[in-house]
């Protein structure tokens, strides 16, 4: 019996260490699963796996090649200039939580694969009963998992520093699963539409805020005037603009130029970045212009693993979950709309950021926060091609430069009350600076009532969003064509 259970937890640990936590070879088998279901020839299942996974993998590459060329620039501010400064960015902030939990809680947390596994199945059995829930979506992007647990965690242990390891897992397992599932959830509408039905919803760390800035953006509509960025075209010189990887060339040249030329070229060859002998024009020159190749790498990735999942998930959606998505990585988005509208994002993010971060300077706060790259580029670019597609131009600049204020005071804000800052990184994501910190104010306060507030208040958002429309509600997901029709004639609600 005991052997039995043995060999489950090393089951269970192997595909949590594996799979679960590398949203690759999780949507590379959800592929396979979706397509066997179907009951496609096994070599179209074997095929389709492999182009999943090496999808998402070039996908990978393309954030991953942005966040490593990127995020050392910026953070090298901090230490060009000496500052002592919290990093905005989610391994910062996960490194933060593991070098100070010992010291602040007396604790380590070390079931983050059991949580996983909770939250997952969890997840899973709120959208199977999606006609009481409500819930279509299933986060799969089990990264950011592993980064949020660590900071939750934190903000458990906060509120609650005498609970027990049993107590902290249910309670996490339950909050977060909600979160998950709920906030996947709100984007299914929101996708859809950026997509045309191409069956996904967001799984990461900016999900309420995406779906806010995107309902906010319609307003922006009525005004009749609604020019998308698409829909743009400049003339003359400035008609090379309109080719976005010259655009988004142009812009990072001026934008990381200046951070570089900032920096200085002695500081950049001193903490390895140049090379002596290299010329300082042609290092900006190089460096400015992978983000363009970056972000195309991205795209590529994305184009290749969509298709594939939008068509082997109905083997999944037609049979063990009905009505169902999944829901994946951010990054995933910037596949759809307008190319220009991540680059638009980015900088008026940076300008909202940056202006924050003068500010707090300006005031002497206790807390100075350094701009990590993640979320200054994927929440905003992505709050801006939402923007764009559902308000046009003047949306996605203007929400992009609120998120990057929001998300600066708001991180500010709840690292130095929980005492995160003093380890140098806080999560910093939009949600991670706005809707946690009102989640732990409402734990902090209340106690336990709060937990219970928590998931009410979450569980009731989908109900919500489905009274809103329930004529479209599942409709979206189940045959989005038919909804876009029922919509035109008036027969659905708005959104979805
Ligand atoms: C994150 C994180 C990453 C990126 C990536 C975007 O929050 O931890 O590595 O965003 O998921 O594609």
């Amino acid at each position: 019996m005991r052997k039995m259970g043995d060999l489950l937890l090393r089951g269970w640990d192997y595909f949590a260490q594996n799979i679960l936590t590398q949203p690759a070879f999780l949507i590379g088998f959800i592929v396979l699963i979706g397509y066997v279901l179907l009951k496609k020839p096994l070599y179209e299942c074997v095929a389709g796996f492999l182009k999943a996974t090496v999808g998402y993998l070039i996908l990978t590459v393309g954030s991953g090649g942005l966040v490593n060329n990127f995020r050392p620039i910026l953070v090298g501010l901090k230490e060009r200039f000496q500052l002592d400064a919290m990093v905005t960015d989610p391994y910062f902030g996960q490194n933060a939580v593991t070098a100070g939990i010992e010291e602040t809680f007396g604790r380590t947390f070390g079931d983050t694969m059991l949580l996983l596994l909770i939250a997952f199945i969890f997840n899973i059995l709120l959208v199977r009963f999606k006609k009481y829930t409500k819930l279509r979506a299933v986060f799969t992007t089990g990264n950011v998992q592993v980064q949020q647990a660590a900071t939750a965690f934190w903000l458990l242990l906060f509120c609650f520093p005498d609970l027990g390891r049993i107590e902290v897992l249910l309670i996490m397992g339950l909050i977060l699963g909600c979160y998950w599932a709920v906030g996947s959830n709100l984007t299914v509408g929101i996708c859809q539409d950026l997509t045309e039905g191409a069956g996904f919803a967001i799984a990461h760390q900016q999900m309420f805020g995406v779906y806010m800035f995107a309902r906010l953006s319609e307003r922006f509509k009525k005004n009749g005037k609604n020019k998308k960025l698409e829909d743009i075209e400049l003339p003359g010189f400035l008609s090379i603009f309109n080719e976005n990887m010259v655009s988004t060339s142009i812009l990072m040249l001026v934008f990381f130029g200046i951070i570089l030329v900032v920096l200085g070229q002695d500081y950049l060859i001193e903490a390895g970045f140049m090379m002596e002998n290299q010329s300082f024009l042609f290092y900006i020159l190089q460096t400015s212009l992978m983000f363009a190749v970056y972000l195309a790498i991205l795209q590529l990735g994305v184009r290749t693993f969509v298709s594939e999942l939008t068509e082997s998930f109905q083997g999944i959606s037609n049979t063990i979950l009905p009505g169902a998505v999944p829901g994946i990585d951010i990054a995933a988005t910037f596949g759809f709309g307008s190319p220009n509208a991540v680059t638009i994002g980015f900088l008026f993010g940076a300008l909202g950021q940056f202006l924050m971060i003068l500010l707090l300077i300006a005031i002497k706060s206790p807390t100075i926060v350094i701009a990590g790259f993640i979320p200054l580029f994927f929440d905003n670019a992505a709050i801006a091609v939402f923007a764009n597609n559902r308000g046009g131009i003047k949306a996605a600049c203007i929400f992009p430069f609120i998120s990057g204020i929001v998300q600066i005071i708001g991180s500010a804000l709840i690292a130095t009350w929980v005492g995160l800052s003093q380890y140098g990184g806080y999560l910093g994501m939009f949600d991670w600076a706005t809707v946690w910190p009102f989640f732990t104010v409402l734990m902090k306060f209340l106690g336990y009532v709060g937990i219970v507030a928590v998931v009410l208040i979450l569980l009731a958002i989908p109900q919500i969003q489905y009274r809103h429309n329930p004529e479209g509600y599942f409709l979206i997901v189940d045959d989005y064509d038919s909804y876009v029709k029922k919509r035109e004639k008036g027969l659905t609600g708005k959104t979805a």
